[in-house]
């Protein structure tokens, strides 16, 4: 009956990571996987998120299913997170929040909404992209193609604004809100501004994936480009992820929200979203959902979690001059700015396939084949190893 079934060969990432785990050696460094280590070399259990849990844990609520676009305490707070409580477009309701199972979940149940009610549009990811991008799109039918991002070390926004105005109108333009994985590189605030422009003259539709909010300057500032999207009067799709800024990653916690025209369209659109929802996973589940929401919508806790998102920021960032410094001493003839440049969880090292893989086979130092390290795995213990594994490699 199932002799026929292909072998699965594994998702890179992931399966990098179980090789790590299964490594016996000791010292071994993790690199490779997009989490947030402490100085620890922990996933932390952020404070405000612990303090949310026993007030959910206390209410000892009942725990019926959730509507099918999930519990409203927790919508209204991504709503008011994310566009402000007090926005125009919010109160005048042009816009559609779901919560998802992760923003994994929102990006599915937005694929499989594009595909039914956007049947002659391609989604264009960034070259590169997450890998995970064009796996979920194409899963659910719809055609993907890729614009110019990054060359040379850098990003290519000349390259992106001519492969992108020349898209069809109605194309969907996947673009990393801020920390753009894999890269680290993100478009200056006058690049969103003039990209914005040629997005809404060109009536490309975009979609904002923000999987990192605080991890490049900050919870409100890495919203610049929701906020102009929002100025520009929208259209746009925005799927949102609490896994990295709350360290809340199996308990699956994101949302899905398109920025409607008028508050009929948004009602549609929930709609839409909804029959999407209903024959896929049917609804969310209640406990991650409403420990977020709870640290959003209790004051004290919601500013104790901007004090843990900024200190995880301020962490990576000393990681990076660390690693910059030793780097750049050990070895002189190359430049490592890129380490202070590059935003968020990670950097582009620009290592090629054979010097990742021996710092994997000789020094026990994980990072993806692409060259992605990520710069939240390095602690003060381990950096002085990592540079010095780096720099035998690069000799
Ligand atoms: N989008 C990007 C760019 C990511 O890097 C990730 C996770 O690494 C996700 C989406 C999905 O995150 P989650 O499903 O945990 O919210
Ligand atoms: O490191 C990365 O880029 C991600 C990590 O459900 C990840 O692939 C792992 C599991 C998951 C979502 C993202």
């Amino acid at each position: 009956m199932f002799a026929h079934i292909p072998p699965y060969a594994g998702d890179p990432i992931l399966s990098l990571n179980e090789a790590f785990q299964k490594d016996p050696r000791a010292g071994k460094v993790n690199l490779s996987i997009g989490i947030y280590f402490d100085e620890n070399g922990k996933i932390p259990a952020l404070e405000s998120v612990r303090k949310a849990e026993r007030l959910v844990v206390e209410a000892a609520g009942a725990r019926p299913y959730l509507p099918m676009e999930g519990a409203a305490n927790f919508r209204s707070a991504v709503q008011n997170l994310l566009f402000g409580a007090d926005h125009p477009t919010l109160k005048a309701g042009r816009i559609a929040t779901i919560q998802g199972v992760g923003s994994s979940g929102g990006l599915k149940v937005a694929a499989d909404f594009i595909k039914a009610h956007f049947p002659a549009s391609k989604v264009y990811l960034s070259n590169p992209t997450w890998d995970n991008h064009r796996a979920v799109f194409e899963g659910s039918g719809v055609e993907t193609t890729t614009y110019p991002y990054y060359q040379d070390g850098q990003l290519d926004f000349a390259g992106m604004m001519d492969a992108l105005s020349k898209a069809p109108a109605r194309s969907v333009v996947l673009l990393h809100a801020c920390c753009h994985n894999p890269t680290g590189v993100d478009l200056s605030a006058a690049q969103w501004t003039e990209l914005v422009k040629l997005l809404n003259e060109r009536e490309l539709l975009p979609f904002l994936d923000l999987a990192y909010q605080g991890y490049g300057d900050g919870l409100n500032e890495d919203l610049f480009a929701v906020r102009e999207l929002l100025a520009a009067g929208g259209p746009f799709l925005l799927a949102n992820s609490f896994s990295k800024n709350m360290s809340v990653y199996g308990e699956r916690c994101g949302a899905l929200s398109v920025v409607c025209p008028t508050a009929d369209e948004a009602e549609r659109v929930l709609g839409q979203l909804k029959f999407m929802i209903r024959r896929n996973y049917s609804n969310p589940p209640t406990f991650g959902g409403q420990v977020v929401a709870t640290v959003l919508n209790t004051p004290e806790l919601n500013s104790l979690w901007h004090a843990e998102v900024d200190a995880m920021r301020t962490r990576i960032q000393a990681m990076r001059k660390a690693l910059h410094e030793v780097l750049s001493a050990k070895v002189p003839g190359r430049n490592f700015d890129y380490f202070l440049t590059q935003r968020g969880m990670f950097s582009y090292t620009g290592l090629s396939p054979d010097q990742v893989d021996a710092l994997k086979n000789d020094h026990a130092v994980y990072l993806v084949r692409s060259g992605r390290m990520c710069v939240a795995g390095l602690n003060s213990k381990n950096v002085e190893v990592v540079a010095n594994a780096m720099a035998a490699v690069l000799a």
